[in-house]
């Protein structure tokens, strides 16, 4: 059976990407960081103990900063399948960070693809762009599309999409750019805005939270569902040739939209708990997101299973319980801190 490595294991898509690869049969390598506290939360279900035999997901410490460690892992690993999903990937940390995300989110990509070159091995890569990319450029957006980026996340991930092409023409290497319009689930950071609105409304709902400060609600993004897109990935990678593809359900919400939608679910009215705060405005923001798959379901036969209703009732749902499990815990005396969201 094939042996994949995932960057950004840890990660929202790292974590459905694990689970569909080892469910596929694949050995699956995860890159993740040393941090004080535990940061494995979301694979945690999917980890054996190393000393069973059957364990078939092996975890390795390391950073996209280090390039040197990469190559050693890749010449160690030697894997058929790369997915590097690991990224500073907060568009408004990336104006606070503006360095570190060009480190990380950009010239990370650079690193593996050395070590690709530098080591030889025969491997297929996935690089994890983004719909930030177009940024100002009007909807629909697809393949073609001019990238326009309004963030240093943006402008970083637009440097790392250019190398892969590079890579790709200049050493014929099987690499692939995954051009992900937003996508969501219950997995999702609690700091990106759909989460951070089902999170809150929940907890609003059972009286542990008074207040959601939020900042530009008229933005709109295409939302899609993390577990569909993560197969897009994997496809790109089975085809005969390497190529870009637009993934997106291809509908656009507005952030107020789907604030609307969540409270209303709640039977609540969001205008009696939301609060707007400067500090979650961008100096630049995206003020729509629209993606065309057409070529993505053509070509890979990508279909999306979940579309946006059936996504909001999942999160809302899911926050639901975890705000349920909060209040027996709240209730016997814990207190969860609220700062840094
Ligand atoms: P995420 O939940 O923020 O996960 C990011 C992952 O990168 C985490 O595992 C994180 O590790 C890891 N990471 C961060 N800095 C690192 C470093 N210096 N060295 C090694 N690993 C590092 O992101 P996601 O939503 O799963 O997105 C996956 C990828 O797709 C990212 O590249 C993102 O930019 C891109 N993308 C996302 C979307 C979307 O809507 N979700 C759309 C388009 C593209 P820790 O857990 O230790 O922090
Ligand atoms: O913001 C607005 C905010 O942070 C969406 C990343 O996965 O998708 C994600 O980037 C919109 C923006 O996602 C708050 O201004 C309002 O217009 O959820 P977000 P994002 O910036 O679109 C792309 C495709 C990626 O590649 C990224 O890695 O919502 N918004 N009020 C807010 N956003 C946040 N985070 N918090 C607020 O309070």
């Amino acid at each position: 059976m094939k042996t994949a490595f995932i960057t950004g294991i840890t990660g929202q898509d790292g974590s459905y990407l694990a689970e569909f690869l080892l469910d596929k049969g694949y050995t699956v390598h995860g890159l993740i960081r040393r941090s004080s506290t535990f940061n494995t939360d979301r694979i945690d279900h999917l980890y054996k103990d190393v000393h069973d035999p059957s364990a078939r997901l092996h975890l390795h410490f390391g950073d996209l900063s280090v390039s040197g460690q990469l190559t050693d892992l890749l010449h160690t690993i030697r894997p058929d399948e790369i997915y590097h999903l690991g990224a500073q990937s907060h568009v408004r940390v990336s104006f606070d960070m503006p360095e570190y995300t060009g480190d990380i989110t950009g010239l990370g990509t650079l690193r593996l693809l050395e070590a690709i070159r530098k080591t030889g091995i025969t491997t297929r890569f996935y690089q994890a762009s983004s719909s930030e990319m177009f940024g100002a450029a009007p909807p629909p957006q697809n393949q073609d599309t001019p990238f326009q980026p309004q963030s240093p996340y943006a402008a970083a991930k637009v440097y790392a999409h250019y190398v892969v092409k590079n890579y790709r023409d200049a050493y014929g290497l099987f690499v692939c750019n995954g051009i992900l319009f937003n996508h969501e689930s219950p997995r999702r950071g609690e700091t990106f805005v759909t989460r951070k609105i089902t999170r809150a409304a929940t907890r609003i709902k059972l009286g542990l939270q008074q207040k959601l400060f939020l900042g530009n609600l008229d933005a709109k993004r295409d939302w899609g569902f993390a577990g569909d897109y993560v197969e897009a990935m994997w496809l790109m990678l089975q085809q005969d040739k390497p190529d870009d593809y637009v993934i997106a359900l291809g509908e656009t919400h507005s952030v107020k939209e789907f604030l609307e939608k969540v409270f209303q679910k709640l039977s609540l009215d969001y205008q009696k708990y939301v609060e707007i705060d400067a500090r979650y405005f961008r100096p630049t923001d995206v003020n729509i997101l629209l993606g065309d798959a057409t070529k993505a379901r053509d070509i890979l036969g990508w279909k999306p299973k979940v579309g946006f209703e059936e996504l909001v009732d999942m999160m809302v749902e899911a926050d639901m319980e975890l705000a349920k499990k909060e209040k027996t815990l709240h209730d016997a005396g814990y207190k969860r801190a609220d700062n840094i969201r």
